[in-house]
């Protein structure tokens, strides 16, 4: 018997118009892409890519500028089989290294700007080829499959066969690289196709307002499959200009943000009940959406924000309802199919109310980390449930909220912040004897970092010296906001640093 392919390209090429030539995107500087442009484009590019006799699983790494030739590039990899690695345009060489270093990629994609240095990495790391791709239409990359066909047959895949890598980076020591499915991917964007009430052509469509990166699964894969799965046009935003969006909203009906999107959208006197009228939904997600927020756009568009959670490991795990009551604070039922339950220290389910670890098991789940096995077994329980390392209460009714997180993480506008490897930078600079990383609350990003830094005996420290270091090797949305040199850190009697003792005295500061 012939077996099913789960290419998630194929899915989404499933749910095409049936006139290609519709507008699939239209992007913020004017240019429109048919349906035919994706499917032609993605072909071209999944053609020259097979013809580079790439081995098996090869990994497709890319770090450029969010446009529409980025996204046939991911489609491209989809639909030839390969494993796509994005990766954020802030990281900086020594970021940048290690990635390459530790996926081991057969092509690298990077902006012309960054090929000297990323070239440079790539070979150094033995990776055969690297290509550039700009946001303009440009780069070698277009040049190379410009003459390739554009007809492709598009490969068989199995339901967990690894599509994408996301790195996402580890409370202790370095990233991994979480390695997600055509089955996880699948899945999820069903399920959420269903749930979220996605309208077909025939009950008037839906128009998707795209203003996230494309490195992240947000962006990636819960909008851009959202979007296409339904065969829906997307608005296409290189950036985030909250006006650009408030104007758009005429022609649109969903739109997906973190909850910082949402924080300066409320800040523009244009958002309106009538400029927000003919949105049909609202979603929110990737850090915890302030009650404040919640209200305030109940007030002022009439519309209640979709409160949904997830991450890279899981993809989308719950969601509030689309048609039920939506509730603020709570991120809302697990989604169907995906096996939701909260523990304590010793891993025993706990009753409604109760505050424990959040564990997951589901079609949605990852397949690991990449070549890191005895990582992967650690945060998978004995009966196959994930530690999210996030802490949460489920109500009577099975509305999930979270109230914090065992993870020592910061999330700062919707970008995950490690501590652990921002202190590790610190205490490498010279006089430096040991730091403390902690978030504090923000009004416009909900978290920033924070860095507390003890000198060596005798050295002397200035604080802008420590931030502008890390500026130059570290991603700067990474680099604390401030930094406070302090004679030493308070420790508990196990000498481990507290760092709640630590965010409420400069929380008062
Ligand atoms: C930018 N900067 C940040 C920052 N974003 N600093 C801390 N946190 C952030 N999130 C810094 C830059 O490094 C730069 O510093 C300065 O701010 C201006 O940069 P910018 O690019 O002009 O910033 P801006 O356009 O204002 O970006 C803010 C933002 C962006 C909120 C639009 O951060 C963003 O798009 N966030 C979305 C992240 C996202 O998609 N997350 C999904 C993860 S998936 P300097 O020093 O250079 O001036 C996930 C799973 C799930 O979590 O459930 O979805
Ligand atoms: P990432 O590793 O980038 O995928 O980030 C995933 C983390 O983001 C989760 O483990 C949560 O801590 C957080 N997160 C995602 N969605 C929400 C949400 N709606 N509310 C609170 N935290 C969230």
């Amino acid at each position: 018997m012939q077996k099913t392919s789960f290419n998630m390209y194929q899915a989404l090429r499933a749910a095409f118009p049936g006139d290609l030539e519709q507008i699939a995107v239209e992007t913020d500087d004017a240019q429109f892409y048919t349906w035919r442009d994706l499917e032609r484009g993605s072909a071209m590019l999944a053609n020259y890519l097979q013809s580079l006799d790439l081995p098996p699983e090869a990994r497709i790494a890319v770090q450029v500028e969010k446009s529409v030739e980025a996204l046939m590039l991911y489609l491209a990899t989809l639909r030839a089989g390969y494993v796509f690695l994005p990766l954020n345009t802030a990281y900086q060489s020594a970021e940048m290294a290690y990635f390459i270093g530790n996926a081991e990629p057969s092509v690298v994609v990077c902006t012309s700007s960054n090929f000297g240095w990323v070239s440079k990495l790539a070979f150094q790391a033995d990776t055969p080829w690297v290509f550039t791709l700009d946001d303009d239409r440009s780069g070698s990359l277009l040049n190379r499959a410009a003459s390739a066909s554009d007809r492709h047959p598009v490969v068989f895949r199995d339901a967990g066969d690894v599509a994408v890598i996301i790195y996402t980076s580890g409370t202790t020591g370095r990233s991994k690289g979480a390695m997600l499915t055509h089955g996880n991917m699948f899945s999820n964007a069903r399920v959420l196709h269903d749930l979220w009430g996605w309208r077909s052509a025939a009950e008037g469509g839906d128009v998707l307002i795209h203003a996230l990166p494309i490195f992240h699964v947000h962006g990636l894969f819960v909008a851009i499959h959202g979007a296409l799965i339904n065969g829906s046009k997307m608005i296409w935003c290189a950036r985030f200009e909250p006006g650009f969006v408030i104007q758009k909203m005429a022609e649109a009906t969903v739109f997906m943000g973190v909850p910082t999107l949402y924080v300066r959208l409320l800040a523009e006197p244009a958002l309106t009940r009538q400029a927000a009228s003919h949105m049909r939904l609202f979603i929110s997600g990737s850090a915890p959406l302030l009650q404040d927020t919640f209200k305030a756009w109940q007030e002022r568009t009439g519309h209640t924000i979709l409160e949904r959670y997830g991450m890279s490991e899981t993809v989308m795990l719950t969601s509030n309802p689309y048609l039920g009551e939506r509730c603020g604070g709570t991120v809302g039922p697990a989604l169907p199919g995906v096996e939701l339950r909260v523990v304590d220290d010793r891993g025993r389910k706990l009753a409604a109310g109760d505050i424990g670890g959040i564990e997951v098991k589901g079609p949605n789940v990852f397949a690991g980390y990449w070549r890191m096995p005895e990582k992967t077994a650690e945060d998978f329980t004995a009966d196959g449930f994930f530690r999210t390392g996030d802490v949460g209460q489920i109500d009577a009714d099975g509305y999930l909220s979270i109230v914090g997180r065992s993870k020592d993480l910061i999330i700062s506008g919707g970008f995950n912040v490690y501590p652990a490897e921002i202190e590790s930078f610190i205490n490498d600079l010279p006089g430096v004897a040991e730091s403390a990383v902690i978030g504090l609350p923000d009004p416009d990003l909900g978290e920033v970092g924070v860095a507390v830094v003890v000198p060596r005996a005798g050295a002397s420290l200035d604080p802008g010296a420590v931030l502008a270091a890390l500026n130059a090797t570290l991603a700067h949305y990474k680099v604390p906001k401030q930094c406070h040199v302090v004679a030493d850190l308070p420790r508990n009697s196990m000498g481990k640093v507290q760092k709640n003792l630590l965010r409420t005295q400069y929380r008062q500061n």
